[in-house]
């Protein structure tokens, strides 16, 4: 950064300081990952210049031949990836996508089946504080009591009550597979549009190592940022009878200029997905989130359905002695970075609630194996057993340094 170091010491500094909380730190947080340096040199590119309202040969802004080509190649590429019939690119995060593919296939007020936020679903799945919940009427399904999983059986005894204009599947917070089949023959039933939030499982689905909605649903949309390793961002694919009214709640309906810079870094990061190396990784970060779940559950903890099919896990800490919040500050003192997180029933507040929510993406992109993983599930137990030992966690810390000093962040084989 030779131009920022010239012009503005108070940004760069920000930025060295962020750097290295990343670099000296575990990053657990199980939406976040490690962006490529290549995907960051395009988000840094001259590409932030540029106005493009539009799409591809039809822009309301002159200079747009080359913006065209780059939009084309995201388009492209991320159809290799997942096999969709059509995809707008535009979206600038996962909400504002969601809150498209409401606008272009629903009326306000009418009926969506959502899963419930403190049960794993998302904001922007019709809780009440979020325009979702607000402008259309959601009703929410929940896991089970006993078991933490969604019974499809219930799913289909609400829809045939409700009769939902759509039924959405996705989640930020539930640890097993779903089972996208049984949801699209819930929703022929009932008539329903079916529409798949997989921001947090992209990157597993782009690595074959769990199923695809795309085939079975009518609109799928995610983040690029998550498991897909791309730039912040989101995209919505989509069947070719919803592309019109998708491209158009995206542009004109929701959104102004797209973000150029961050179209041609997701297509980097498709890119990068398409390479063999990325089902491998995809592999793995199932087996260390695995592996991780397996060490905790010994160290006596309470998984959320026991166990995990994807990244996450979410894990009742309460068992310990500690509330979520707790053990997320705990947890950043000795340099792990978590989320605390409501627990399904949770009797306690979300500010405060009962769990943590764990993710191996980030751990995986940087190398982390299973032994790895384990030592740092083996350092989350102590950490949470010894909260309030400032000598133990201290000396915990010096452990999580010497696990981030082996697997550098940005070495050869991530950059
Ligand atoms: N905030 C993201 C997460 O942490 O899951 C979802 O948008």
């Amino acid at each position: 950064m030779k131009t920022l170091s010239q012009t503005d010491l108070a940004v760069l500094e920000l930025i060295n300081k962020e750097a290295k909380r990343q670099e000296d730190g575990i990053e657990l947080i199980a939406s976040e990952n490690y962006a490529s340096k290549a995907v960051m040199e395009a988000l840094g590119s001259p590409l932030t210049n540029k106005y493009s309202e539009g799409y591809v040969g039809k822009r309301y802004y002159g200079g747009n031949e080359v913006i065209d080509e780059v939009e084309a190649l995201a388009i492209e590429r991320c159809k290799k990836i997942f096999g969709c019939e059509h995809v707008n690119v535009q979206p600038l995060s996962g909400s504002p996508a969601n809150a498209a593919v409401y606008f272009a296939t629903i009326k306000p007020g009418d009926k969506v089946l959502g899963l419930q936020l403190d049960h794993g679903g998302h904001l922007s799945h019709g809780h009440p504080v979020n325009f979702s919940g607000m402008l259309y009427n959601f009703t929410q399904y929940q896991v089970e009591k006993e078991t933490g999983r969604i019974d499809m059986e219930k799913v289909r005894e609400v829809a045939l009550s409700e009769k939902p204009k759509m039924i959405l599947a996705g989640f930020s917070a539930y640890s097993r597979n779903l089972d996208w089949k049984k949801f699209k023959e819930i929703a022929d039933e009932v008539g329903a549009i079916t529409f798949a939030d997989i921001a947090h499982i992209a990157g597993l689905i782009a690595g074959k190592a769990i199923e695809s909605p795309v085939p079975y649903f009518d609109i799928v949309s995610t983040t690029t940022h998550k498991t897909l390793r791309g730039p912040r961002g989101a995209i919505i694919m989509c069947k070719e009878n919803f592309a019109k009214a998708i491209d158009k709640a995206v542009f004109p309906g929701m959104q102004g200029g797209p973000h150029d810079h961050a179209t041609a870094a997701k297509a980097v990061a498709f890119g990068e997905a398409l390479q063999p190396e990325f089902q491998t990784y995809a592999k793995h970060v199932i087996e260390n989130a695995q592996a991780m779940a397996a060490h905790l559950m010994k160290a006596g903890f309470k998984i959320i359905s026991d166990g995990t099919d994807n990244h996450l896990m979410v894990v009742d800490v309460t068992s310990k002695g500690i509330s979520g919040k707790e053990a997320e500050r705990v947890l950043d003192l000795v340099g792990i970075s978590t989320s605390r997180s409501t627990i399904p029933f949770d009797p306690r507040k979300p500010m405060d609630p009962s769990g943590i929510r764990l993710g191996t993406p980030a751990i995986t992109t940087r190398g982390f194996d299973v032994e790895d993983t384990c030592k740092v599930a083996d350092a989350i137990t102590q950490a949470i057993e010894n909260h309030s030992d400032e000598t133990k966690l201290k000396s915990i810390r010096e452990g999580i340094l010497e696990l981030c000093r082996k697997r550098p962040l940005y070495d050869a084989k991530t950059a």
